[in-house]
């Protein structure tokens, strides 16, 4: 474990505040703890409001002389940044396995994710497009520009703790802004090895500081940060609870919000679906990453047809899925993250069992935080069925035509993902349809998680309708400009106006 810190450059107390380079450590300690073991794999420092203000003052700072260098330019110095994530792709993995309990293959696909988000940005460096546009007077020319925002606020999760601040800074970067990163408190080792990796580069091109680190108490840095006027843009990934408290605060101040929150994600399985690929899919879905993604497969919903050949299937992969140390061979299914969520998962399962829900598979916490995936024959009207729960439950709702199934599907708050298995085009199509899912990311044939970078990320409803990632997601960090140009002699006025004297 040890030699993994080193590896990365870390040391046993890391300070939690980086305005580039490291600010002296506090004796505010918080241990970073494996979720598989209960070790303390290290601490860091709490960010002081001093601190906090050195690290906003500093990206500030940085991020008015980056606005003006060339996005091409910028490109090329995310191109080292991607080499730098592909040189550590293997230790900073590991942290990830270490801190957030993910299996190894998860953990090197989540650097993967920040690798491929850099790449991503490289190209888009010569693509920040504006529209030109048709002025209805002579001798004019209309166009729109994007100008960079200014210094971003980014707040992040612990099952994701490098992949989204890459989406986020990198694309915030690419765009000529600078950042400031509040990551969780659930995976803080993971963020200081980011923020080195990313700021070495940055310093040996004279950039350090342009990403900022602030690790500490919502009261000390979450609430000061989501409250700064210097911070045009929050982009918050967490709770649909946390959203909304940061979504509201944020307006309050006539800010901007990217808000990637709860998600509830389904998965609708057709007569015709290809059961094979279904159940891995179903799998990866429900069980990957022991159900803490946001994009996990919470909701099953079965034509009552083939729920007699689906359900044996899925309760086999069930028993069969190892669940142990995350680094170990052969394990599908790491820890939850903390004690917390072990009693999130039991009050769940208590409270579906409680509303009539019937056990198909797990149902248990085995020891520390490690629990069993879970399947559970639910209704769809089930309270606890319309709820985003962190944890491997995956509720098996029977349906009879595909409208009754799609109805199913939006009928919770969540809007974030979703999928159909079907080798019918009619389906797939209705599914796709504006009568069809009414989230951010529509699948057919593919889970609900492990989306690609490419697209754009993020879910309507109380998902909080922020898209991050690729597409176009870069706009959400720049300023759009119409500019009208005049270049002919007179000023004619739009709309036929005549206002002479
Ligand atoms: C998250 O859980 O916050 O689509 C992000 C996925 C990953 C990202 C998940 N690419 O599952």
């Amino acid at each position: 474990m040890i030699d993994i810190l080193d590896r990365l450059g870390l040391s046993p107390i890391s300070s939690g505040a980086w305005a580039g380079s490291e600010l002296p450590a506090t004796d505010d300690l918080i241990s970073s703890i494996n979720p598989s073991n209960g070790q303390v794999l290290g601490q860091v420092s709490m960010a002081t409001e001093e601190q906090y203000e050195q690290v906003v003052r500093k990206a500030e700072e940085v991020q008015r002389e980056w606005r003006m260098l060339p996005a091409p330019k910028r490109g090329e110095i995310i191109r080292e940044i991607a080499d730098a994530f592909r040189a550590k792709k293997e230790e900073l993995g590991m942290l990830v396995s270490l801190e957030a309990g993910k299996i190894r293959a998860e953990g090197q696909g989540e650097v993967q994710e920040t690798i491929d988000i850099a790449d991503f940005s490289v190209g888009l460096s010569r693509q920040l497009y504006g529209l030109t546009m048709h002025s209805e007077r002579p001798s004019h020319r209309m166009y729109e520009q994007w100008h960079p925002l200014g210094t971003i606020g980014v707040i992040t999760a612990f099952n994701f703790p490098n992949a989204v601040w890459a989406w986020n800074a990198i694309i915030a970067a690419i765009c000529g802004d600078a950042v400031v990163w509040k990551p969780s408190l659930k995976a803080m080792l993971v963020a200081v090895a980011t923020h080195k990796i990313a700021d070495d580069v940055l310093k040996k091109h004279g950039w350090s500081g342009l990403f900022g680190l602030v690790i500490g108490r919502d009261n000390t840095v979450g609430d000061r940060m989501i409250r700064d006027p210097r911070l045009p843009l929050i982009s918050a990934t967490g709770s649909t609870r946390m959203g909304r408290h940061v979504g509201a605060v944020v307006a309050q101040r006539l800010g901007r919000s990217l808000l990637e929150l709860g998600g509830n994600n389904a998965m609708i399985v057709e007569k015709d679906a290809n059961l094979d690929l279904a159940v891995r899919a179903i799998l990866f879905a429900a069980v990957g990453t022991a159900g803490q993604r946001c994009t996990s497969l919470r909701r099953l919903i079965v034509h009552k047809d083939i729920v007699p050949q689906l359900l044996p299937r899925l309760q086999k992969a069930y028993a069969q899925v190892r669940v142990g140390d995350p680094l170990a061979a052969g394990t599908l299914m790491g820890p939850l993250i903390d004690a917390g969520a072990v009693a999130s998962f039991e009050q769940a399962i208590a409270t579906a069992v409680a509303d009539g829900g019937t056990i198909l598979a797990g149902g248990h916490r085995k020891e520390g935080n490690f629990v069993e995936p879970t399947l559970i024959l639910a209704r769809p009207d089930m309270h606890i069925v319309k709820e985003e729960t962190f944890a491997p439950i995956l509720y098996v709702l029977p349906y009879g035509t595909l409208d009754e199934a799609i109805a199913i599907q939006n009928g919770v708050p969540q809007g974030l993902s979703s999928a159909i298995f079907t080798d019918s085009f009619r389906a797939a199509e209705t599914f796709l349809s504006h009568n069809g899912s009414d989230c951010g990311i529509a699948n057919v044939n593919i889970g609900t998680s492990g989306a690609e970078i490419g697209g754009a990320f993020g879910g309507e409803k109380e998902t909080g309708g922020g898209r991050e990632s690729g597409s176009d997601s870069w706009k959400a960090y720049m300023r759009r400009q119409t500019c009208t140009l005049n270049w002919g002699s007179s000023l004619p006025l739009a709309q036929g106006i005549t206002f002479d004297i």
